[in-house]
């Protein structure tokens, strides 16, 4: 077990720091929707390269923060990595390098093994329903839209409940005129009106 978990840390050095792609394929075919390298990294086009978010372009103090970031084996408390993004930290933070290396043959535990109470950007989605559903842990605007729905509604009971209820008691006013003067009508056509 020490050899094998030597193996993976001496591997997780010697590896460029590119992102790892089988999560990505995993998250597109499981909900068919597009997702690119800003799921887990600072840019859109993964941490190699030069532009903003990449390695390239890190300062001192961003590389030392990387170097630290890719230190983390095991679970930690915090993890800053520069080229990720909140939802990548919190995955390094939760699981450990280690481990996510070992979940690149096995990308569908990923939600399971980081738990459904985080949720990074308040949508009422938790981060590892959205890792599955192939929507955005950091957006509160995108997520599957039934799952919205049903947040935005449980968020406002309240305002809906009344909203309903002052439908009805208007239905109701409205239908008592009505009536009123269906019989008023009812009683001019048979000579009874006063
Ligand atoms: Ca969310």
């Amino acid at each position: 077990m020490k050899l094998h978990r030597t193996v993976v840390v001496l591997l997780a050095f010697a590896m460029p720091a590119g992102a790892h792609h089988e999560f990505q394929t995993f998250v597109q075919s499981h909900s068919g929707r597009p997702v690119n390298c800003a799921l887990c990294h600072t840019s859109p086009d993964g941490p190699e390269g030069t532009g903003a978010g990449q390695i390239g372009s890190l300062t001192e103090g961003e590389r030392e923060r990387l170097n630290r970031a890719r230190a983390a084996f095991e679970p930690s408390p915090v993890v800053d990595s520069p080229i990720l993004n909140d939802f990548g930290n919190l995955l390094v933070a939760r699981l450990g390098k280690r481990r996510i290396l070992e979940l690149r043959s096995k990308p569908e535990l990923v939600a399971a093994e980081l738990g459904f109470a985080n949720d990074l950007d308040g949508d009422g989605i938790p981060d590892a329903q959205e890792y599955l559903d192939g929507t955005h842990p950091l957006s509160r605007h995108h997520g599957a839209p039934l799952r919205l729905f049903w947040h935005e509604l449980r968020a406002h009971a309240f305002q809906v409940a009344m909203l309903f209820a002052a439908t009805a008691i208007t239905l109701y006013g409205l239908i008592s005129v009505l009536r009123g003067f269906a019989l008023r009508l009812q009683a001019h056509e048979s000579g009874d009106a006063p």
